[in-house]
């Protein structure tokens, strides 16, 4: 039996309901394969930014290191400004354990009907690979001649090969074990320097798979595609912005940002990745009761299988697939009946 040690960090608003519900269906599925799981609760967020004026302690990244994964539920707090919270905790930890995959996948479920019409016998099934490290979310820049009205603000984007070469190769990895296709958002038509570049370097690494039928879309183009034929779609490489906002319409499409699962990953392994549902802390819904924690339980399930508990991760993602097929197990969002609570002991009972 191994035990693993995992930092739990709820976070904020419903970030505090589905992760506790998350965890109790990882400690069920691992229990049942006779392994477990040590968990390493911390109070850092918005609570801790108001008491102690920073969303974590100085130390908190040495203590991360010293787990094997990190699970975080939602960051974010209406009286705390936005980029503070991310910035103070979120981020940090992507770029201190160069977490530079953005892993986020899109299923539709059976049972849970697209909000598009796809044609008879279709199916939605694709992988967005966000970068996570660099791109559009940079420090460099400032606010200059605040207050007056000549107030300015620059922010800098940073595109590097090796950023753009390693996501890229990991999403034509990830396409060479699916169906072969691989699509990268660009804007190379109206943002003049990093994105072409962008595609130079997508293309350089494409002659390494040409397997892998690749194309580049204008992200603009490319929203309007995902949201005409989601079913077409299998990988998606995409800068961390592009990214973001992809993956958001993706589980949209699919039925919800209740059911989006991400892993933030070194894949390198030289650092503990982490994991977390894509939905952010949601105050209006906090403490209701009524969030959806399928996003945090398959983001759950990626830890798993990433630390090499495939077996455990399968059955959790098929008692996940179990509770989403009927309207008395599914929340709200997705037009059940369920709350938080009754979601995930269906799901636990269902492993
Ligand atoms: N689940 C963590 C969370 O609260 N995410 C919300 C968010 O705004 N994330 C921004 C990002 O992924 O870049």
């Amino acid at each position: 039996m191994s035990t693993l040690k995992i930092a739990a960090i709820p976070g904020d608003g419903i970030g505090n309901e589905v992760l506790p519900a998350a965890v109790r269906v990882l400690d069920r599925a691992m229990e049942q394969s006779g392994e477990s799981i040590t968990w390493e609760w911390v109070d850092w967020g918005c609570d801790h930014f108001i008491e102690h004026g920073a969303m974590m302690p100085a130390d908190g990244i040495d203590r991360l290191s010293q787990t094997d994964a990190v699970f975080l539920g939602a960051v974010g707090r209406p009286d705390v400004p936005d980029h503070v919270s991310l910035w103070g905790l979120l981020i940090p930890i992507r770029r201190a354990f160069d977490q530079y995959v953005n892993l986020r996948p899109t299923r539709q479920f059976a049972g849970v009907t697209p909000r598009v019409a796809i044609p008879e016998g279709a199916h939605i099934d694709l992988l967005i690979v966000r970068e996570n490290t660099e791109g559009e979310y940079s420090e460099l820049g400032g606010r200059f001649g605040q207050g007056t009205p000549h107030e300015f603000a620059i922010q800098e984007n940073v595109f590097t090969r090796r950023g753009i070469d390693r996501v890229a190769r990991y999403a034509f990895e990830q396409a060479s074990n699916r169906r072969n296709s691989l699509t990268s958002a660009t804007k190379s038509n109206g943002i003049i320097h990093t994105m072409p570049f962008w595609d130079e370097v997508v293309d350089e690494v494409a002659t390494d798979y040409p397997g892998v039928k690749a194309r580049k879309v204008l992200i603009d183009a490319l929203a309007a595609e995902l949201v005409g034929r989601p079913h077409d779609f299998d990988v998606i490489v995409a800068s961390n912005l592009f990214g973001d906002i992809l993956s958001d319409l993706a589980s949209a499409l699919v039925g919800s940002l209740g059911i989006a699962a991400s892993a933030n990953l070194d894949p390198e392994r030289r650092f503990p990745s982490m994991f977390e549902p894509v939905h952010g802390s949601a105050p209006d819904i906090a403490g209701r009761g009524i969030a959806n924690p399928v996003a945090a339980i398959w983001s759950g399930a990626m830890m798993l299988e990433h630390l090499g508990h495939q077996e455990a991760a399968g059955r959790i993602m098929l008692s996940i697939e179990r509770s989403l097929s009927s309207r008395d197990t599914r929340t709200a969002d997705l037009g059940g009946t369920a709350d938080t609570e009754s979601v995930t002991t269906a799901v636990m009972n269902g492993l």
